[in-house]
């Protein structure tokens, strides 16, 4: 009867997902009695994330930033200390930014320290990696043949906090079973994807029309709003040779969201750390890539127009 309710907050994407299915499946496999309870959370929750009470007997954080209160916590980004200066432990605390995914810290970590390893996750795993560090070519994600990419993008559209609930609870039951064609796409994933098909000649016509080019310094920026995101890929299909590329989405929740990414097929010689200049406007990252969340569209277009400034200046000295 003395059910433990483990609480795991999860970065919302799909690197978040498999890591929070990884350690559901732990969890399940190793804890008999647990009850549990799926958050996922994205950086517009950063600014009072310290301070946020978690729920649970046990708290898991994963691929995101560092709270003091959770039990364990995985997070592979450069920027996941969030200035957090005290001590780790080292049975609870791993953070490895050499990492290119927080499923893969979590699948070694598992493994090594654990004791546990269920290979029905590792062509997830893997997915996840090349997901979240870009290996894949442009062409494999405007095509999305491969059921991952076609999650990957899905989440650009629609992703409210129960579709990556669902989705997460759909990777813990089925695992990499979820690739197989023996099971049909579920359906909460098809008919985002179908839609984002629909929706894709509007989409990229409207990111053509709104598109500032650079080609001195190679640069891309423009403003759009959420559903850029199931089209991500057009920056480098329109402009193969930009090395960075800066967007204003505004999101479907009323906040607005400044991307900024190096191309992923192009990279630049002296690249800038896009996770750290991020971070010091309150958002994070990897180095290649970044965002911030605010409140405010005047807000999204200073630091944007900060941004830009920044990295033409970079980019121009580089040149040199
Ligand atoms: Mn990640």
């Amino acid at each position: 009867m003395n059910e433990k309710e483990i609480a795991i907050y999860f970065h919302r994407d799909f690197d978040g997902m498999i890591s929070a299915a990884l350690i559901a499946d732990y969890v399940r496999n190793k804890w008999s009695e647990a009850q549990l309870r799926l958050f996922p959370v994205g950086y517009s929750r950063k600014i009072n994330w310290k301070e946020m009470p978690l729920r649970g007997d046990v708290s898991f954080v994963l691929d995101y930033i560092f709270h003091p209160q959770a039990t364990y916590w995985f997070d592979h980004h450069q920027t996941g200390l969030n200035n957090y200066d005290g001590s780790l432990d080292p049975h609870r605390h791993f953070f490895n930014p050499e990492k290119t995914s927080c499923a893969l810290l979590i699948w070694e970590v598992l493994y090594d320290k654990f004791g546990y390893r269920n290979l029905e996750f590792q062509r997830l795993v893997k997915w996840a990696d090349k997901i979240d560090s870009a290996q894949f070519s442009l062409e494999e994600l405007i095509n999305c043949k491969e059921r991952p990419l076609k999650i990957h993008l899905s989440l650009g559209i629609e992703a409210d906090n129960a579709y990556l609930i669902e989705l997460t609870r759909l990777f813990i039951q089925y695992k990499d079973q979820l690739l197989s064609s023996q099971i049909p796409l579920p359906l909460i994933v098809r008919w985002r994807f179908e839609k984002i098909q629909q929706m894709r000649p509007k989409i990229t016509e409207e990111f053509k029309k709104r598109a500032i080019f650079d080609p001195q310094r190679k640069l891309v920026f423009f403003t759009m709003s959420q559903d850029f995101l199931s089209c991500r890929w057009a920056p480098y299909y329109f402009y193969p040779e930009c090395l960075y590329v800066v967007g204003i989405l505004s999101m479907r929740n009323g906040h607005y969201m400044i991307m900024v990414n190096a191309n992923p097929w192009q990279k630049a010689k002296n690249s800038i750390n896009i996770g750290k200049l991020c971070a010091s406007y309150g958002g994070g990252g990897h180095p290649p890539v970044g965002a911030i969340t605010v409140t405010t569209a005047s807000q999204a277009q200073r630091i944007a127009e900060e941004i830009i400034s920044f990295l033409k200046t970079k980019l121009s000295s580089d040149k040199d």
